[in-house]
């Protein structure tokens, strides 16, 4: 068992706060929300992932959970903060990194680790963290511990992941590299692999890259496909039974907080410009919402009624998730609403309001709409059936009623 404090109590952070509590560790979960730490202590989890409500519960039954705004001595210290992306120069904002450091250098001790696992820039274990760290504690220089290890986890079924993926363990030295292969070996299930930080920081880059470049490839195709009068879900289908064929899924764009941002974040870093594929394929998973409202505003010129009713399927990033982060979905529909004269509507069953959207359930969607743009797969969506859709112009982003029609 150790002390633990994990700094940041959001969709990773909480997560991994219960799994430690769960495996033994004392865990301290600390967050700048004073209403998220209330929320968490009475029990509530303050979003929505499969199985984490009843993992906080248990934590906090078993005494080994408790948030705080504070943080506190501990052994371990896991900085797990948000690193939000600035637009204008496409970069990831470390402040909350370097005050979560600043905060934690008061409570250091010699022989202490600290393990940055939010996705960041490169060089930010050692500049964001442990230069933040040293120019505040000079006594701890060389005596406190630095690694990477970024997260695999996917939304919608991140505990399982935070323990089964394997996961990448950089430390600055080989001694920390140890120290952090040894704790994360208390609650990982998954192969812990060594390296360096600045080999973990790129991993974890270049994983996020490469689902990007490959979704803009099928994006790509989807766009060539639609102009050529070709079904492109038969074609990624069939093109997917040769062996060495793994084409992605084509779709309204890219979204979340990681794939349509880390990209980025290795193109700042090459300062010769050596990042085209990936800058390139950014642009076009980016552009990709402008394409999907240029065929609502074509299906709706098209539309027998005067002021048909478009129904928006779907807002959240990715299906069954109530997550909005850069949702391509919500750009569709934003667009859609500020461009086209139409009667808009929109369904998502994970929200229950959303300002600027009248907000209906499937029922009343299909009921209303002449025209359905399928943005967000959600399995509810994916029910319905032939009649359900019938006599609808529907414009499919996501192939999700392929097996309908
Ligand atoms: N998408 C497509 N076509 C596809 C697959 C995804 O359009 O074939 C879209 C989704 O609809 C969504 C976006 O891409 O808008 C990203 O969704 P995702 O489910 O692929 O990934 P995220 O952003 O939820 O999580 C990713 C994961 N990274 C990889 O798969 C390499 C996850 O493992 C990481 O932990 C996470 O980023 C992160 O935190 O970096």
């Amino acid at each position: 068992m150790q002390t633990v404090n994990v700094i940041g109590l959001g969709y990773i952070g909480l997560p991994t706060a219960v799994l430690l509590a769960d495996a033994g560790h004392q865990v301290l979960g600390v967050d700048i929300q004073e209403k998220v730490v209330q929320k968490l202590n009475a029990g509530q989890a303050h979003f929505e992932e499969k199985g984490l409500q009843q993992s906080l519960k248990k934590a906090l039954d078993s005494g080994r959970f408790k948030a705080s705004t504070t943080v506190q001595s501990a052994d371990i210290h896991l900085i797990i903060v948000p690193t939000p992306f600035i637009v204008a120069d496409k970069s990831a904002d470390m402040s909350y990194v370097q005050n979560a450091s600043k905060t934690l250098a008061q409570t250091l001790k010699a022989g202490d680790l600290v393990v940055l696992e939010s996705t960041s820039g490169l060089g930010a274990t050692r500049v964001d963290v442990q230069q933040v760290v040293e120019a505040q504690r000079p006594d701890l220089v060389g005596k406190v511990h630095y690694a990477f290890c970024p997260e695999r986890a996917i939304p919608g079924n991140t505990l399982y992941e935070l323990i089964h993926n394997d996961r990448v363990i950089g430390g600055t030295t080989p001694e920390a590299t140890e120290k952090a292969y040894e704790f994360y070996q208390t609650f990982i299930k998954g192969q812990l692999l060594k390296s360096t930080d600045q080999v973990a920081e790129m991993v974890k880059l270049c994983e996020n890259a490469f689902r990007d470049v490959n979704i803009a490839y099928a994006n790509e195709l989807s766009m060539i496909c639609d102009e050529l009068g070709i079904n492109v879900w038969d074609v990624i289908r069939l093109a997917n039974h040769h062996p060495r064929v793994n084409i992605l899924q084509p779709g309204p764009g890219v979204g979340g907080h990681c794939i349509a941002i880390d990209p980025w974040f290795i193109a700042a870093a090459s300062k010769k410009g050596n990042a085209k594929l990936i800058t390139q394929a950014r642009q076009v998973n980016d552009a990709k919402p402008e394409w999907v409202v240029a065929k609502v505003a074509e299906a709706v010129a098209q539309s027998a009624e005067e002021k048909p009713t478009v129904g928006l399927m779907g807002l959240a990033f990715k299906p069954n998730v109530d997550d909005m982060r850069e949702s391509p979905a919500l750009k569709v529909a934003q667009m859609v609403q500020k461009t086209i004269s139409a009667n808009i509507l929109a369904c998502e069953p994970y929200l229950k309001e959303l300002a600027g959207f009248h907000l209906v359930n499937t029922e009343e969607l299909l009921e209303k709409a002449d025209i359905l743009v399928m943005l967000t797969d959600h399995d509810i969506f994916k029910q319905l059936n032939k009649e359900q859709l019938a006599n609808k112009t529907i414009i499919d982003t996501r192939g999700a009623f392929t097996h309908v029609f």
